[in-house]
């Protein structure tokens, strides 16, 4: 029960990764707030988690709100606020790459991207942490970033600047916050299979290729990311700031 005790938001936690993170604070003892972007199959798939964690005695309430939008982080903040008393961990989990080529990059999935992955994560990142000071007992924030915040993809060139930034966030906000006990760390997850990449990975060759490239032989699956999430949220990392922690199954230092 690693998280007993804090309320923990998790952002588009409905599907992948932050599915699979919001289940695993769960059980750690964490009362959940579940993100989604506000639709009818966001709000049915929040629900149905809602019901998995119940069975085990877990406590969750879903939000739905824009990731991109940067009035988001305040209506999260305060749903969590009214229903649990406190916001201890933020993980800023949602996140789009729509894959597309550089040349002909249309302004809008630019945009897009941009403000989901890295503009509105930054106002949520503000609010989480202003209701950790004001609450004075610290805190973890975590950004769920990528191994694609340190090497590119030719098809994701508007994607892999807000891995990048987004890691950056949190180095800095390490500093602007550590005199508030808050601490900032990003994951770098390497290639998981989720609905992001179900596209680019619907290419045999291409899929073999990226397990071929990875030490321990396989994608990785949401359940990976979950449990370096939970270690960053707790107690147990509570001199860890400001660093980032790579879950690639050994993908980035695999060259040759
Ligand atoms: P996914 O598509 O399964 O999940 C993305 C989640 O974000 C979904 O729940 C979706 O509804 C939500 N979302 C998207 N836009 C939103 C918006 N505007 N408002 C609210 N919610 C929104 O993909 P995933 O792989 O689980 O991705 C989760 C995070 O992990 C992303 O930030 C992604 O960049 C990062 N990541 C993924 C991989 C990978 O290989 N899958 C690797 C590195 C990093
Ligand atoms: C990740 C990483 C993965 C890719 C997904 C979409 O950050 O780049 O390789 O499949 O994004």
């Amino acid at each position: 029960m690693l998280l007993e005790n804090k309320t923990v938001i998790v952002t588009g936690a409905t599907r992948g990764i932050g599915r699979a993170t919001a289940l695993e604070c769960a059980r750690q003892g964490g009362r959940v707030v579940i993100t989604h972007i506000g639709d009818a199959q966001g709000v049915g798939d929040a629900e149905s988690l809602i019901k998995e964690i119940q069975t085990f005695g877990g406590q969750a309430i879903h939000v739905g709100a824009d990731a991109a939008a940067p009035e988001t982080g305040e209506k999260l903040v305060a749903a969590a606020v009214e229903v649990f008393g406190s916001v201890d961990v933020f993980v800023n989990n949602a996140g789009i790459c729509p894959f597309h080529s550089f040349l002909d990059m249309p302004q809008e999935v630019y945009l897009k991207t941009i403000n989901t992955n890295l503009t509105g994560p930054y106002f949520a990142v503000q609010a989480a942490a202003n209701q950790m000071k004001r609450q004075g007992s610290g805190g973890s924030i975590i950004a769920i970033s990528s191994i694609s915040a340190l090497v590119g993809g030719a098809m994701q060139t508007h994607y892999t600047p807000t891995k990048a930034g987004i890691h950056s966030l949190m180095q800095s906000c390490a500093i602007a916050l550590g005199p508030y006990g808050i601490r900032c760390n990003s994951v770098m997850p390497g290639s998981i299979a989720t609905d992001i990449n179900k596209d680019d990975f619907s290419n045999p060759a291409k899929k073999q290729y990226m397990v071929q490239r990875t030490p321990l032989a396989r994608l990785g699956q949401p359940e990976d990311i979950a449990g370096p999430v939970v270690f960053l949220a707790s107690d147990m990392a509570r001199y860890v700031t400001g660093a980032a922690l790579l879950v690639d199954g050994g993908l980035f230092v695999n060259l040759q």
